[in-house]
């Protein structure tokens, strides 16, 4: 199939997400469509079969214009692309504003066929922006007028249908997915450079936005660490990255808290990582988490959201309420202080994870696509 994919370029898990699932549709024979204002960050290097298609934002300047109309530019372009390329599908990830926009080019191109929108939603376009105000009401219209909608946990499908009311919208869930030929645990993997020997190495990633509670991150390491001699890996950067800077500083761990910004490929620091801390306030899914498990780092992370559908709480990782500081320090030490029990974690983590291996979850979405093109 020809499919157009729409999504955020930025760091974050959405974005990688469908990026990771155009390129596994690629190698399984689809051409793939990227359609954004700058190349997904996971796109990276020639890839058979996939195109990437950018959205000029620098054009149509018009003095009359304080913001650039940029939803119109992205119809368009989706218009464009889906009328030049023959496209059977477009597939938007993230409601706001690529629902609406994908509606606005299938309607457009209506007259001549009919490219049927599916539209994936992945979290805070649910959970936080989709709620706002502003945005309420769109966010409802652009879901109910999608030919499809997916969600990616069970979690993030009954908080659309509680927050939306759209008791008759349709919603499959499709789990995040992790390719294990990159994310695998690797032993060999270079965790001498990156901690001291004796160190135990705990990792974070993420975008260091407010929902991630990177401070909480650096005090529950600043507690293990009073116990366990460790190392922290700090991978990513956004706005939160100088309070997680100066809480380091504040704790006295500066010295064993590695700041290492933004990385778009992670599979070997996780690989050298004994566990995965991803505190957040709540989480659809947690990607960033499946994708530590798969390569052997298990979770420390919130009972929030869809993190309890990824991490089986005292089995393949840990789960505390969000902002428990104390009890998941408090059980990370206990882990770390017992070799067999931290090997019976890692175990049941990468099993986990295989669970969601991406040959078990992108059929999940050709059949969506066989099913809507009818
Ligand atoms: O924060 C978001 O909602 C946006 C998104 C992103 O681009 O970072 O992250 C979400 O999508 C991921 C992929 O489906 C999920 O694994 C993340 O849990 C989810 N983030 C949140 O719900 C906070």
């Amino acid at each position: 199939m020809r499919i157009g994919v729409t999504c955020y370029p930025t760091y974050g898990g959405s974005g990688a997400l469908a990026t990771e699932l155009g390129l596994a549709l690629a190698a399984r024979g689809h051409e793939v469509h990227f359609i954004s204002y700058a190349s997904p960050f996971r796109l990276r290097g020639y890839a058979e079969r996939v195109f990437f298609h950018e959205v000029d934002t620098t054009g149509a300047r018009y003095p009359l214009f304080d913001h650039f109309p940029y939803s119109l530019a992205l119809a368009s372009k989706q218009y464009e692309v889906a009328k030049r390329e023959a496209l059977d599908v477009l597939h938007v990830h993230y409601a706001i504003p690529h629902a609406t926009t994908a509606w606005l080019a299938r309607e457009m191109l209506r007259p001549e066929r009919v490219v049927p929108v599916i539209t994936t939603l992945h979290g805070t376009d649910i959970t936080l922006v989709g709620q706002e105000a502003g945005f309420f009401e769109i966010t409802r219209f652009s879901i109910e007028h999608s030919d499809l909608v997916t969600a990616v946990s069970s979690f993030l499908r009954d908080e659309t249908h509680r927050t939306f009311g759209c008791v008759s919208c349709d919603i499959r869930v499709i789990p995040n997915f992790v390719n294990l030929e990159e994310y695998h645990p690797d032993n060999a993997a270079c965790r001498d450079a990156l901690a001291p020997a004796g160190h135990r190495v705990l990792t974070h990633v993420s975008n260091f936005r407010e929902v991630k509670r990177v401070k909480d991150v650096v005090r529950i390491f600043a507690r293990v660490n009073r116990a366990v001699p460790a190392t922290l890996l700090m991978v990513g950067d956004g706005p939160e990255r100088g309070e997680a800077e100066r809480e380091a500083e504040h704790l006295d761990v500066a010295d064993r808290v590695r700041f290492l910004g933004r990385l778009d490929r992670v599979a070997n620091i996780l690989q050298a990582s004994d566990l995965f801390l991803l505190p957040s306030q709540t989480e659809s899914f947690g990607l960033a988490a499946l994708e530590a498990m798969a390569c052997g780092a298990p979770a420390v992370a919130s009972r929030a959201g869809g993190l309890p559908e990824v991490i089986d709480d005292g089995i393949s990782g840990i789960l505390e309420p969000p902002g428990s500081v104390e009890a998941m320090a408090r059980r990370t030490v206990e882990v770390l202080q017992q070799p067999a029990r931290l090997q019976a974690f890692r175990e049941a983590a990468i099993a986990k994870a295989r669970t969601f291996a991406s040959e078990q979850v992108v059929p999940m979405y050709e059949a969506l696509y066989a099913e809507v093109a009818g």
